[in-house]
């Protein structure tokens, strides 16, 4: 169990599903973010912070001996924005845990760190990077950071690529790259429990039978993904027509992302 688990990203939508469950890691939990944390259990401590602020990131990582790291920019934007989040804030953050007895990191990475692959094609975690646009850019640089990080200093963190954490797949792309909820709190349990966790990376995917990823290299770590995409497959039949074969979203793992363009500072 640990004391104090800090959770960035706390107002988003992946913060907002799993933070009602991290009791069960820790006695304490700190969320944060830009945005309004709402109501506060007795559990839980709320910090507003920027990421891109030092000082504030430095007081937020203090006294934490856990961080699941989730704030940031999610999808395409201008680079001026992915900068303040994603590239600063990510600096920011191991700098704190750096000076703040280095708290073991769950960076929530993406699958946009490869996302011109093509659907047809299987990795694992040696395959070298692709990313599909600043965003899945920005998610590599988190990956290289950590690693310099642990190199270095030892910090552990596990740079787990996110395919597509949400209640359900909304697409047939996602039924390949669907992470459930309980998976992820599984993995978080797993990634927090580990005597040694190093700094690998891990595919964030359900058991589904499309998917594309080999977390073979991370068996270590005893996650076991209970969930499968597929029970959603004739409710998705049922609602959406399929994409033309060759249509990015059945082209490349990322999806959609690799058509994005490179949007204007304004
Ligand atoms: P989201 O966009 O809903 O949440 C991100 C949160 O970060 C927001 O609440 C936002 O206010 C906060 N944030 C943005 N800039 C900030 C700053 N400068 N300082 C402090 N907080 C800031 O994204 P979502 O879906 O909840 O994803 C969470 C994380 O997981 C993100 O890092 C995303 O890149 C990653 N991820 C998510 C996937 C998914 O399927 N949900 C897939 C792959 C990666
Ligand atoms: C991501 O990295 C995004 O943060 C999320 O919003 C989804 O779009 C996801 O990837 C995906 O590829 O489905």
């Amino acid at each position: 169990m640990l004391k104090r688990l800090l959770l960035t990203g706390a107002a988003g939508g992946l913060g907002r599903a799993i933070r009602p469950h991290l009791a069960r890691f820790a006695e304490t939990v700190r969320v944060s973010d830009i945005a309004d944390l709402g109501a506060v259990a007795p559990h839980e401590e709320a910090v507003r912070c920027d990421l891109s602020d030092a000082a504030a990131v430095r007081d937020l990582v203090a006294g934490c001996d856990g961080i699941v790291h989730l704030g940031g920019i999610s999808v395409e934007d201008k680079f001026s924005k992915i900068v303040g989040a994603n590239i600063v804030g990510l600096y920011n953050l191991y700098e704190a845990a750096r000076a703040e007895g280095q708290p073991r990191i769950l960076f929530a990475s993406s699958n946009h760190t490869i996302g011109f692959y093509r659907q047809d094609e299987h990795l694992d975690a040696a395959a070298p990077l692709r990313p599909d646009g600043l965003y899945g850019v920005s998610k590599c640089f988190g990956e290289a950071l950590a690693r310099m990080y642990f190199e270095k200093f030892g910090q552990e963190t596990a740079l787990v690529r996110i395919g597509s954490c949400m209640e359900k797949p909304t697409n047939y792309r996602m039924l390949s790259t669907w992470m459930s909820y309980e998976d992820f709190l599984a993995l978080i349990g797993c990634i927090f429990r580990a005597p040694r966790l190093g700094c690998p990376v891990i595919w964030g995917v359900s058991d589904n039978d499309t998917r594309w990823w080999d977390n073979s290299a991370v068996s270590y770590l005893g996650w076991r993904p209970r969930d499968n995409a597929e029970r959603f497959r004739a409710e998705l039949e049922a609602s959406l027509p399929r994409p033309a074969p060759d249509a990015p979203m059945a082209l490349y793992q990322g999806g959609q992302f690799t058509q994005d363009p490179i949007f204007e500072e304004k």
